[in-house]
C-alpha cells in the first residue's frame, strides 16, 4: 500500500502559513495517523530550517483540561519552535502575518543537562537552569481552528510565535501558581500551573519521552514550553497581552493596530 504524501502535505501545511491562508483538514482524506503526522510536522519543520532558521526548543500542546476542551482533542502532542517564531518580550507582531491567531500563558523552560535518551529526567533541577512566564501565539492552518488529534500533530502543533518573559532560578514549588492573562489590562483566563498535568514538572518528562519516541533528542540551550494553563483567546489588532505567572512576573505583547 501507498502511504500518505508526507512532503506533499507538508508542502501544503507550509504555504498555509507562509501566506496566511487556512487549508482545510486533511488527516482523514489522506490516511495520516500520529506517527505520519509526525514525519510530516518533520518534513515541515525542515522547510524551514532549509531556509535558515534554527531549531530553538521544543513545546509541549494540550497538557491542560482547558486547551483539550478548547480545541477537542485529548491527547498531548509536541512540536518545534524556530527562532524565526521568537518575538522579543515586549515587542510586537502584526496580525496580519497569521490566519486567526490566538495568545495563550505559558511556563517556559530554560533546557540544561538532560538525562540520555529513554532516561527519566531525575533531577529538575539539573535539567532545567531557569523558568520564565511565557506567551505563545498559536495559529491553526485549518479552517475555523478545527482539526483532529493528526491534523494538529501535522501542522507543528500550530506553534506560530512566542515570547518569552525574564528567566528566574527555578523556585522551590512549580505546582501551584497562579497564571493570569490579561488583554488591554484586562483578565481574559486565570489558571493555575496545576493544570499543567498537576505539575508542570511533568510536562518536560512528557516532552522527553513522546519527543524520544520520534528520535527527537532536547538540548542544553533550548526553550520548553510546557503548555497553556488556561483556553487561548483570539490576538485582535493593536491588543496588550500580557501572562503573568505567580513567583516568576510577567511576559508581554503587542499586536500592531
Ligand atoms: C494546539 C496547540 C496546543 C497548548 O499549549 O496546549 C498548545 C492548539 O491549541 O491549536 O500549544
Ligand atoms: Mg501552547
Amino acid at each position: 500500500m501507498i502511504g500518505p504524501d508526507i512532503a506533499g502535505i507538508a508542502e501544503k501545511l507550509g504555504a498555509a502559513a507562509d501566506d496566511a491562508t487556512a487549508i482545510p483538514q486533511l488527516a482523514a482524506e489522506t490516511g495520516l495517523d500520529v506517527d505520519a503526522a509526525y514525519a510530516v510536522q518533520t518534513a515541515l519543520v525542515k522547510r524551514r530550517l532549509d531556509r535558515g532558521e534554527r531549531l530553538v526548543g521544543l513545546k509541549m500542546g494540550l497538557t491542560s483540561k482547558a486547551k483539550m476542551a478548547q480545541v477537542g482533542v485529548d491527547e498531548v502532542i509536541w512540536g518545534r519552535l524556530t527562532d524565526v517564531m521568537r518575538v522579543p518580550d515586549g515587542g510586537g507582531v502584526d496580525v496580519g502575518d497569521f490566519i486567526h491567531p490566538r495568545v495563550e500563558p505559558e511556563v517556559a523552560f530554560l533546557l540544561d543537562r538532560l538525562p540520555d535518551p529513554g532516561e527519566p529526567v531525575g533531577s529538575f533541577t539539573r535539567a532545567v537552569r531557569a523558568v520564565a512566564p511565557a506567551i505563545e501565539l498559536i495559529d491553526s492552518r485549518y479552517a475555523n481552528f478545527t482539526f483532529s488529534l493528526p491534523d494538529v500533530i501535522a501542522d507543528n502543533t500550530s506553534a506560530a510565535a512566542f515570547v518569552v518573559g525574564p528567566w528566574s532560578p527555578v523556585p522551590d514549588g512549580l505546582d501551584n501558581l497562579g497564571v493570569l492573562l490579561e488583554i488591554d489590562g484586562r483578565v481574559a483566563q486565570v489558571g493555575s500551573t496545576a493544570a499543567i498535568l498537576g505539575d508542570p514538572r511533568r510536562a518536560l518528562d512528557e516532552g522527553l519521552r513522546l519527543a524520544g519516541r520520534h528520535g527527537v533528542r532536547l538540548r542544553k540551550g533550548w526553550v520548553f514550553l510546557a503548555g497553556a494553563a488556561t483556553a487561548a483567546v483570539p490576538l485582535r489588532p493593536g491588543a496588550h497581552v500580557r501572562a503573568t505567572v505567580e513567583k516568576l512576573g510577567s511576559a508581554s505583547m503587542k499586536a500592531l493596530p
